[in-house]
């Protein structure tokens, strides 16, 4: 590891006068520096609630942490927008904040901002969507990852979906953009269960992320297969794009349909009976994890190594009220 702990900048201005025997007249102090570290929280979209959800998160625990650390929280408007995601990254590092938590858009195309970052002494902890580690093998940087077992998680939640139907049906897939780590697990993990159950995927494609992308692409695939059983959605704004494919299709009913994220309006249609399952990475402490290691590598009290987080199946059996 090649970062120094974080010291404070007053403390940091006494260490270096103490040290400095030679010096006749110290320079003079400019007031306190900042005494906490700052923390940058960059995320995606914050149109999708699962990502309100992972700022609402970090917010409470910096309140109720206010003496060890400042939050500041960004996100973007599109999913795709990574130009953006990369300029924030470089808005962070001209700040002068003290480490990065980032939820990447893209596992490639965020890592030479984020090199750069770290080049600058930054502390980064990549959370929810990993980088990719070829990419950043290539770059000689070393980048821990904070998040859980997406294709597990979407295992679980295909097989709940493969339970109720029989081998040789088909199923459809909504992808997420091809370029995250997260969406390809998923999709991994829906074809473990696809595969164990007998199943077949008709068709899959992306719908990058996004419900009036998912709810197009749902459409066209439904007329395509017009006897498809079930519709599995690397996220919940895409199960919510299927369902209302499905209703608009005058086929509620009769396609099955699951997501993954556990965000608001999907718990309220798997208690209504329209969505059969979703799993949940907890948004809201996901990020958090990504700050109390942040906040430990910058005290010099951990070492930079990936940490799972879990990831629930949630069904009409525990989706709660
Ligand atoms: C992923 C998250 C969520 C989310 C998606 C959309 O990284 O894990 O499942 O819905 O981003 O950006």
């Amino acid at each position: 590891m090649n970062r120094a702990p974080y010291v404070p900048a007053a403390l940091a201005v006494l260490l270096s006068i103490a040290g400095c025997s030679r010096q006749e007249s110290p320079p003079a102090i400019q007031g306190p520096g900042p005494s906490k570290p700052k923390i940058a929280l960059i995320m995606k979209s914050l149109a999708n609630e699962f990502f309100a959800t992972m700022a609402e998160g970090a917010r409470a625990h910096q309140q109720a942490h206010a003496d060890r650390y400042e939050l500041i929280v960004n996100g973007i408007k599109d999913e795709r927008d990574l130009a953006r995601q990369v300029a924030l990254v470089e808005d962070m590092i001209a700040q002068g904040v003290q480490a990065i938590v980032i939820a990447p858009a893209d596992s490639k195309a965020l890592v030479p901002v984020l090199k750069r970052a770290r080049d600058k002494g930054v502390v980064v902890v990549n959370i929810d969507n990993r980088l990719d580690a070829d990419v950043l093998a290539a770059a000689s940087v070393r980048i821990p990852f904070v998040g859980p077992d997406n294709r597990a998680g979407a295992r679980k939640v295909a097989e709940m979906v493969a339970a109720r139907l029989q081998p040789g049906d088909k199923v459809l897939v909504l992808e997420g953009i091809r370029t995250s780590f997260n969406g390809q697990q998923r999709r991994l993990g829906f074809e473990d269960a696809v595969r164990a159950a007998g199943l077949v995927i008709a068709d899959s494609q992306s719908a990058q992320w996004e419900m009036n992308i998912a709810s197009q692409i749902a459409s066209a695939m439904l007329n395509a297969h017009p006897n498809a059983k079930a519709i599995l959605a690397a996220n919940d704004n895409m199960a919510l794009g299927a369902l209302a494919s499905v209703r608009a299709a005058g086929l509620s009913g009769q396609i099955l349909i699951a997501g993954f994220d556990n965000i608001r309006a999907v718990r309220q249609a798997i208690r209504s009976g329209e969505i059969l399952a979703t799993a949940d990475q907890h948004a809201d402490q996901l990020a958090v994890f990504g700050i109390e290691y942040a906040l430990q590598i910058l005290s010099g009290a951990a070492e930079p190594s990936d940490r799972e987080t879990p990831v629930d199946l949630i069904t009409s059996a525990n989706v709660g009220e």
